[in-house]
C-alpha cells in the first residue's frame, strides 16, 4: 500500500507512524505529509529517512491510503481531492463525523458498514472511542436508556501546545499557553470551545458520536469534560442506565471477552486502571465496575485509554486494516 500520513510531524502523526511500524502494516511507500513549514524535513520511519511533502504533492502521488490528523480545516479542504483521485481517507478530524454521508467507525464495533464506495472515514474522538468500546457489549444486551460522563483528559489531546505549557509550569518557565489558565495543580471545566447550548464541543461530542457509532439516536447521553494535568490518557467516570437489569459479575464477564477491553477491576489488590498505565497501550481499560444503588438498572465504571492510540492513532489504523483485509482499497 502506498500510505500517506498527513500531519505527520504532529502529536498523532508521530503516533501513527509508529503504529503502522508495530503493526506491520503493509506500506510499500510511505509518505508523510505536513503544512509548507514542515516541508522538505526528514522523519525516519523503520529504519529509512522519507521527506515530508506538501498536501498538493501528496495528492499527485496518488496514495491509496492517507490518514489524516491535521485539523478540521485542512481535512475539509484536502480529504476530497485525495477522495478525487481514488485514495481512501481515514480521518481523525471532527470534519466528517457527523456528515450524514459519511462512516464514523471504531472497527470492534462497526467496520461492517464500510465499503469500496467510502473513500473519507471518520474516525472518532477520542473520548468516545473509550467510552463506547466499553458500552457496545453492555448496550448489546441490556439497551442503553441514558449515559452520564464525567471526563478526565489528558493534555496531549490539546496538542505539543499544551505539554509545553506544563513543562514550563513546572519549572517556572513564562512561555506561550495553549490554555487561558494554568493547567499545572489545576482542573480546566472546559474542553474545546463553547457551543450556544452551553456545553463544549467535546461535551457534545460524547454525545452525537456515541449515537451515531451505536446507530441509536435514542440513548441519552449527558457529559462534562475536564482537562487535568495528566499525559498519559483519558480517563472517564460513566454512569449508565439500562432498559433491562443486570447482573454485575455478568458485566465484568462480557467485558473480559470483549476485544480490546481490559478489565482491571480487583479491588482486594487495589486494582483499578489509570492513565499512567495505560500509556502506551492500545487496550481500553476499564474498572470500578459497580451497581449504583440509587436507581434501578444503572451501572457505574471507570474507563482509561491512551488518547493518542486507541482514542486516535491506532483506532486509525485498525480501521485502514480492515479495509485491506477485506479488499476495500
Ligand atoms: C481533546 N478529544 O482531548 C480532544 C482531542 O475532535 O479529534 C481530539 C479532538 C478531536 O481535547
Amino acid at each position: 500500500m502506498r500510505v500517506a500520513v498527513v500531519g505527520a510531524t504532529g502529536m498523532v502523526g508521530e503516533v501513527m507512524l509508529q503504529v503502522l511500524a508495530e503493526r506491520n502494516f503493509p506500506v510499500t511507500e510511505l509518505i508523510p505529509v505536513a503544512s509548507e513549514k514542515s516541508v522538505g524535513k526528514e522523519i525516519e520511519w523503520k529504519g529509512n529517512k522519507y521527506t515530508v511533502v506538501s498536501l498538493a504533492t501528496a495528492v499527485e502521488m496518488k496514495p491509496q491510503i492517507a490518514l489524516f490528523s491535521a485539523g478540521g480545516d485542512t481535512s475539509k479542504e484536502w480529504a476530497p481531492k485525495f477522495a478525487e483521485v481514488g485514495t481512501t481517507v481515514i480521518d481523525n478530524s471532527s470534519a466528517w463525523r457527523m456528515d450524514a454521508s459519511k462512516k464514523l467507525i471504531v472497527p470492534e464495533i462497526n467496520a461492517s458498514q464500510l465499503t469500496k464506495e467510502d473513500k473519507i472515514i471518520a474516525n472518532p474522538n477520542c473520548s468516545t472511542i473509550q467510552m463506547v468500546m466499553a458500552l457496545a457489549p453492555l448496550h448489546a444486551k441490556y439497551d442503553i436508556k441514558r449515559i452520564v460522563v464525567s471526563t478526565y483528559q489528558s493534555i496531549t489531546g490539546t496538542g505539543v501546545k499544551a505539554v509545553q505549557q506544563l513543562e514550563n509550569e513546572y519549572q517556572g518557565i513564562q512561555g506561550d499557553k495553549a490554555y487561558k489558565y494554568p493547567i499545572h495543580r489545576n482542573a480546566i471545566p472546559q474542553c474545546d470551545v463553547f457551543e450556544e447550548n452551553g456545553y463544549t464541543k467535546e461535551e457534545m461530542k460524547l454525545v452525537r458520536e456515541t449515537q451515531k457509532i451505536l446507530s441509536d439516536n435514542t440513548i441519552a447521553v449527558t457529559a462534562t469534560a475536564i482537562r487535568i494535568p495528566v499525559v498519559g490518557g483519558h480517563s472517564e467516570a460513566v454512569n449508565i442506565e439500562f432498559e433491562k437489569d443486570f447482573d454485575v459479575n455478568e458485566v465484568r464477564s462480557i467485558l473480559e471477552a470483549t476485544p480490546g477491553v481490559t478489565v482491571q477491576d480487583d479491588l482486594a489488590n487495589y486494582s483499578y486502571p489509570m492513565p499512567i498505565y495505560a500509556q502506551g497501550k492500545d487496550d481500553v481499560f476499564v474498572g470500578r465496575i459497580r451497581r449504583d444503588e440509587s436507581q434501578p438498572n444503572t451501572l457505574n465504571m471507570w474507563i482509561v485509554a491512551d488518547n493518542l492510540r486507541k482514542g486516535a492513532a491506532t483506532n486509525t489504523i485498525q480501521i485502514a486494516e480492515y479495509l485491506v483485509k477485506n479488499q476495500l482499497v
